[in-house]
């Protein structure tokens, strides 16, 4: 007779992370467990999205005569109503937000700080491809009670926790609280999100790029040698690569995850003297990179480790190439010059 399979929650698998930490308080366990709620209540209503037409345009009144909210003010005013009062928090920052989000007056402040893009991707919602959410937790680092901008400008490296839902075929939640990275996938029908990949790791090297190729005419000469290398035909080193790109970088670097490659996002060159990155450092890349790195890849500027880049402002945009460790590492050779 097979073996029954342990089943174990997000909640178990998180409560047996901090009997890890027997000085822990408690207080990050029950923050990822109202995140958890918030990425539940998102993903219910992004299956949901194709009936907007249905039951009435976003932003407009549905049939019942409701006001209907747009998926991405949605996904920021879920995270937001789930994290304001627990006590954990001192302030947030989000991409759909300008500047700080503090804590309302009426409700506690914690010792962390929330950083996240509530619905990366958005422009995919209309044509039904996949969507995310992505975080990034801070322990705050300045005296007195209420979250700064300061708390929020911090290292990569100094993530305490960061992660992502991707909302797929299934909806998968993957973390890392520097302790490797674990992947869960909902059960619609329990509710729960159930174990599904433990310590996951990125292949050393893929055979397959992601990236958005309409680009070329704007990319730096180093990124466009090395994506013609990637197209050149040699069996030896599996290429040509292939090329994969959805447009979501949650679900671009959930594929990479899983199956290795890479994922590159370079600045626009247009103007050599001021390239002009898209990618959000302190909610999208630093989030993505701790788990690439933690899962055993790697990310780069093409210059530097992304986890090492200060940040100077809550919404800077950063080029980003990240995934398996060889492909990120033969990126930079060609970056820099050596190749
Ligand atoms: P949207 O949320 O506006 O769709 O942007 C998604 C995103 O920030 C990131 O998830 C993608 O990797 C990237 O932009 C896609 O950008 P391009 O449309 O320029 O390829």
């Amino acid at each position: 007779m097979a073996k029954p399979q342990k089943v174990v929650t997000i909640q178990r698998h998180i409560m047996e992370q901090q009997a890890l930490h027997p000085t822990a308080s408690g207080d990050f366990t029950r923050l990822l467990w109202d995140l958890v709620l918030a990425f539940k209540m998102i993903s219910r209503e992004v299956t949901r999205a194709g009936l907007a037409e249905i039951l009435g345009y976003a932003g407009r009144e549905n049939v019942q005569g409701e006001q209907v909210t747009k998926l991405d003010e949605f996904a920021q005013k879920r995270i937001f109503e789930q994290m304001d009062h627990g006590g954990h928090l001192c302030c947030m920052a989000s991409e759909e937000a300008d500047g700080l989000i503090s804590i309302p007056p009426q409700f506690p402040r914690g010792k962390y700080i929330l950083l996240f893009d509530p619905l990366d991707g958005s422009s995919n919602i209309e044509v039904n491809a996949s969507l995310g959410t992505i975080f990034s937790i801070h322990r705050k680092r300045t005296p007195g009670v209420d979250g700064t901008v300061d708390d929020c400008l911090q290292r990569g490296i100094e993530q305490v926790a960061a992660g992502y839902c991707v909302y797929g075929s299934s909806t998968m939640l993957v973390y890392t609280a520097g302790r490797g990275v674990h992947g869960f996938t909902l059960d619609p029908s329990l509710g729960e999100f159930l174990l599904s990949h433990e310590q996951m790791q990125i292949p050393s090297r893929g055979k397959s790029y992601s990236l958005n190729e309409g680009n070329e005419s704007s990319w730096d000469e180093g990124t466009r040698r090395y994506v013609r290398h990637l197209k050149e035909k040699d069996p030896a080193t599996n290429r040509p690569y292939g090329l994969r790109y959805i447009g979501t970088l949650v679900a671009d670097f959930h594929r990479i995850l899983l199956k290795g490659g890479i994922f590159l996002y370079p600045p626009d060159c247009t103007d050599p003297q001021t390239p002009k990155p898209k990618l959000r450092l302190l909610y999208e890349v630093a989030p993505m990179s701790l788990i690439a790195e933690q899962a055993g890849g790697a990310a780069t500027t093409g210059h530097e480790r992304v986890l090492d880049v200060q940040p100077t402002e809550i919404h800077q945009r950063i080029s980003v190439a990240l995934g398996s460790r060889e492909d990120v590492r033969e990126y930079e050779d060609f970056v820099q010059g050596r190749r």
